[in-house]
């Protein structure tokens, strides 16, 4: 075995005809790059990443589970994007179109995993990248003898020309959890989001359409997803920016997260019963979305 525990470098590289790639961590499971044709990378990633694990790099799409947020003894947003997965030897069939540009990942529970988390859990991603799509399919199986729950995100940190410029739409009349406020619910009063200021919010059962309008870039990024109700909407903006050891100063202009996630309401699995969830990730250019 040619992977060291913990090493962060084997990668999968996924290339697709039109020439649009991804990039995808064996550690964490996490997409690291995703380029269209003309090369253009789609995801913000922090050139600040720590380049060490156990920390998971500051971008592109980590994976929260078996919890989002920092509950009980449990790091932050869970141990899965901090472990070493592997590749998946037994996935779900593929169509042909998509068999070259898919890679299938594996996280099972460790003993050691079972000291913090003991429930006995495998973990699947599938990445499969098509013209200006990237899709991803989380799985979980319970493969204990007894039901367990988790929450579940994928933060996708999306790279925006300036965030002054970017709209969300989708999210208006939603009610959503502030994770800067009090606890409690509140609803969204404006006709779309924009950004002035740090947000940290979970939109509750979202539609499954979302559209992330980059106007400077005239690039709308088109989140759909299924199987995971709220969405994360996140930017430290500049405070928060600076306190973060693997962001730099300016980098909160250029980023914007944006997850599909199940955290409201977590997700409860009997023994072998699966979880399935899955998103896809399209850009279009504006001028195509509006009157959509
Ligand atoms: O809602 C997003 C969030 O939970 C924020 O509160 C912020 O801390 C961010 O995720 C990043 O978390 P991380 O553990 O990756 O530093």
């Amino acid at each position: 075995n040619m992977i060291e525990e913990g090493d962060r470098s084997p990668r999968i590289i996924l290339i697709e005809p039109t020439g649009s790639t991804a990039e995808v961590l064996l550690y964490g499971a996490q997409v690291i790059s995703w380029k269209n044709e003309r090369r253009e990378e789609l995801l913000f990633r922090s050139n600040k990443a720590l380049s060490k694990p156990p920390k998971s790099i500051r971008g592109g799409i980590p994976i929260c589970f078996p919890q989002f947020y920092n509950f009980g003894s449990l790091e932050q947003h869970g141990f899965a994007r901090n472990r070493l997965w592997s590749l998946d030897d037994s996935p779900l069939p593929l169509s042909p179109a998509n068999n070259h540009s898919t890679v299938d990942l594996i996280l099972k529970s460790t003993e050691e995993d079972l000291k913090t988390w003991p429930h006995r859990f495998e973990l699947r991603l599938r990445v499969s990248l098509s013209t200006n799509k990237l899709t991803l399919i989380p799985r979980v199986r319970n493969t204990d003898s007894k039901a367990f729950s988790f929450t579940f995100a994928l933060c996708n940190y999306l790279s925006v020309s300036d965030i002054s410029e970017v709209r969300v739409e989708g999210l208006e009349t939603l009610d959503y959890l502030d994770n800067l406020l009090q606890k409690g619910r509140y609803t969204e009063q404006a006709d779309a989001i924009t950004f002035d200021g740090e947000i940290d919010r979970v939109y509750l059962s979202t539609p499954t359409k979302i559209a992330i309008i980059d106007h400077e870039k005239k690039r709308t990024y088109v989140l759909r997803k299924e199987g995971m109700p709220d969405a994360v909407v996140w930017n430290p903006w500049d405070k928060k920016a600076k306190a973060l050891p693997d962001l730099a100063d300016e980098d909160y202009k250029t980023m914007l997260c944006v997850d599909s996630a199940a955290i409201e309401t977590a997700v409860i699995l009997k023994p072998s019963e699966e979880w399935k969830g899955r998103q896809e990730l399209s850009t279009v250019s504006s001028s195509y979305c509006s009157g959509q």
